[in-house]
């Protein structure tokens, strides 16, 4: 019976590697036009290089982002002029944040962290947002979360993080 158990156990961990070894957004799925709170989850290092730098891109449409503060990142956040003033619940906004970086640690391999931001939620329900992640590692190694899942083709190596926009 062991001998039965050890080969399943193994097959289950392997199924369950793609979906949260990479770096993905906790949760897949929020609210359109909502305040969300997006965790993304980094389950490891480049090879076994720790990882040093989180550095996200946010889609157009996304008008406010807030990263959470964590202990040992610095972080950065890049805006970009909108095309037109849009209104921000507290008065006009006139930038939307472009990107957000953590950079510090390191965060071994071994080990396993979330990043944390807020967000406005873009009022675009049945959209699904594309956050393309650049992992820096010690080393001068890096993982560049960016590649778009084609419909008829095999799943990317490297996918970008997205998530999907419900019902209001
Ligand atoms: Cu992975």
């Amino acid at each position: 019976m062991k001998r039965l158990i050890a080969p399943l156990l193994m097959l289950t961990l392997v199924m369950a590697m793609p979906a949260t070894a990479h770096v993905v957004i906790e949760p897949p799925e929020v609210a359109a036009h909502s305040y969300a709170r997006l965790a993304f989850r980094v389950g490891h290092g480049c090879g076994a290089a720790s990882t040093i730098a989180i550095e996200v891109a946010l889609p157009e449409g996304v008008s406010m982002a807030r990263p959470m503060p964590k202990p040992g990142w610095e972080i950065a956040i890049e805006t970009r002029a909108l095309p037109r003033p849009v209104s921000g619940g507290h008065g006009l906004v006139r930038e939307a944040p472009a990107s957000i970086a953590w950079r510090g640690g390191p965060l071994p391999d071994a080990h396993y962290d979330e990043f944390v931001m807020m967000i406005r939620a873009p009022d675009q329900a049945g959209a699904t947002l594309v956050f393309p992640v650049i992992q820096r590692c010690e080393g001068g190694a890096q993982h560049a979360w960016v590649e778009l899942a084609e419909p008829g083709q095999p799943r990317p190596r490297s996918p970008a993080p997205t998530l999907r926009l419900g019902a209001r």
